[in-house]
C-alpha cells in the first residue's frame, strides 16, 4: 500500500513539473513573437523613411532640373509667406575686405543672383525691395558692398534687386538726383514696394538690421565706426534709409537742386516732417555700419548752397523733386549682380 501511493506521488510530481515546464515554453515562445514583431516594425518604419528621403530627393531634383531648363523659373504653387523673422539671421558679423577681391569672385560665391535680382525660393518674400546705390568712380566701394550686400540680403528671405547709379561725365555730383533717377527707372521694371536709398561706402554689420520698410520711413544708420557708433545729431537722415513706394512719392522724392556735398539728406528729413511722417530706426546694437575710408571726392565739393536751400523747402518741395527730375538717360545694364543705371545731367541747367 505505502509503496502504490509512493509511485503516485511520483506520477504526480512528473506531471506537475511537465506542465510547468510546457508553460514556460509557451511564455517564452509568446514573448519571443512579440520581440521579433517589433523589430521588423522599426526596421519597416525606418525603410519607409529611407524611401521617403530618396522620393523626396528625387522631386527636388526633377524640381531643380525643370527650373533650370524652364525658360521662366516655375513658380511653386501655393508657397507660403517667409516668416517675420529669417531662420537664416546670424546677428553681428566681423567685416573684412580683401584688397585682391574681383567681381567674378563675387559673382561665384552668388550662384542665385541673375542680373541683379534675387528672390527665395523656399517662400514668398514679405516685400519687394529695391535697393539704390548713387554712384562715381568709387568700383573698389560698390565690389566691396556687393561682396557683403547679396549674401546679407539672402539670408533675409528678401525678393530684392541693386542698382547702381551711374553719374557719367565731370558735372558736380548731385547724390539726390541719382536717387530719384534710381525711383523712376526701377518702377519701369518690376514694382517695388520698397525703396533703400544706400551710399555706396557704408556695408552693414548686422544681419538684424532688416531691409525692409516700415510704417514710417526707416533711418537704417544709427552709428558707424567713423563716428564711434553714435548718431551724429538729433535727425541726422544720411547714409542708408528706406522708405515705401508711397511714402518716398508723398513727399515728391528727394530735391534735384543739391550739387555737390551736403544737405540733401536733411532736406529729404523736412520733407518727411512736413507730411506728418516720423522717422524711425532700429535698435543701435544692430544698425550698425563699417565706412570704408575715404576722402572728399573731386566733383563733390562742399555745396555751399545747402543752408539757403534747406530754409526754401516748405516752398520747393512741391515742384522740386520726382515730379521735375530730367535727365539723360545713357543706358540700363543689367550685369549678373547689378543694374547699372547709367546718366547724363551735364545737359540740365544747374538749379540753386
Ligand atoms: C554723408 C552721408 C551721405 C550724404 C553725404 C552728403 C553718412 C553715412 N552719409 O556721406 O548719405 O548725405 O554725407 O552728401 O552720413 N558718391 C560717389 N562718388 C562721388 C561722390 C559721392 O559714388 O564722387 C556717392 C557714394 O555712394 C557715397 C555717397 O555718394 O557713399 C555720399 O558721398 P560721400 O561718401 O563722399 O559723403 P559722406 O561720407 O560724408
Ligand atoms: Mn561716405
Amino acid at each position: 500500500m505505502a509503496l502504490s501511493l509512493n509511485v503516485f506521488h511520483l506520477f504526480y510530481k512528473f506531471k506537475v513539473l511537465v506542465l510547468v515546464t510546457l508553460c514556460l515554453v509557451m511564455l517564452w515562445a509568446t514573448f519571443s513573437y512579440f520581440v521579433d514583431s517589433r523589430q521588423e516594425i522599426s526596421k519597416a518604419k525606418s525603410m519607409v523613411e529611407v524611401f521617403r528621403k530618396v522620393t523626396s530627393l528625387e522631386d527636388s531634383q526633377k524640381e531643380e532640373k525643370m527650373e533650370s531648363t524652364a525658360k521662366v523659373p516655375t513658380v511653386k504653387a501655393f508657397q507660403g509667406h517667409c516668416p517675420a523673422l529669417s531662420p537664416y539671421l546670424r546677428g553681428a558679423s566681423k567685416l573684412t575686405f580683401k584688397a585682391s577681391l574681383t567681381l567674378e569672385e563675387v559673382q561665384k560665391e552668388n550662384p542665385q543672383v541673375a542680373k541683379g535680382r534675387y528672390h527665395p525660393t523656399e517662400c514668398s518674400a514679405l516685400q519687394r525691395v529695391a535697393i539704390l546705390i548713387p554712384h562715381r568712380n568709387r568700383e573698389k566701394h560698390l565690389l566691396y558692398l556687393l561682396e557683403h550686400l547679396h549674401p546679407f540680403l539672402q539670408r533675409q528671405q528678401l525678393d530684392y534687386g541693386i542698382y547702381v547709379i551711374h553719374q557719367a561725365g565731370s558735372t558736380k555730383f548731385n547724390r539726390a538726383k541719382l536717387l530719384n533717377v534710381g525711383y523712376l527707372e526701377a518702377l519701369k521694371e518690376a514694382n517695388w514696394d520698397c525703396f533703400i536709398f544706400h551710399d555706396v561706402d557704408l556695408v552693414p554689420e548686422n544681419d538684424f538690421n532688416i531691409y525692409m520698410c516700415d510704417r514710417q520711413p526707416k533711418h537704417l544708420v544709427v552709428g558707424r565706426n567713423s563716428t564711434g557708433y553714435r548718431l551724429r545729431y538729433q535727425g541726422y537722415f544720411g547714409g542708408v534709409t528706406a522708405l515705401t513706394r508711397e511714402q518716398f512719392s508723398k513727399v515728391n522724392g528727394f530735391s534735384n537742386s543739391y550739387w555737390g556735398w551736403g544737405g540733401e539728406d536733411d532736406d529729404l528729413r523736412i520733407r518727411v516732417e512736413m507730411q506728418k511722417m516720423r522717422v524711425v530706426r532700429p535698435s543701435a546694437d544692430v544698425a550698425r555700419y563699417t565706412m570704408i575710408f575715404h576722402k572728399r571726392d573731386n566733383g563733390n565739393e562742399e555745396n555751399r548752397e545747402r543752408m539757403k536751400l534747406l530754409h526754401q523747402v516748405s516752398r520747393t518741395w512741391k515742384t522740386d523733386g520726382l515730379n521735375s527730375c530730367s535727365y539723360k538717360l545713357l543706358s540700363v545694364e543689367h550685369n549678373p549682380l547689378y543694374i547699372n543705371v547709367t546718366v547724363d545731367f551735364s545737359v540740365q541747367p544747374k538749379v540753386s
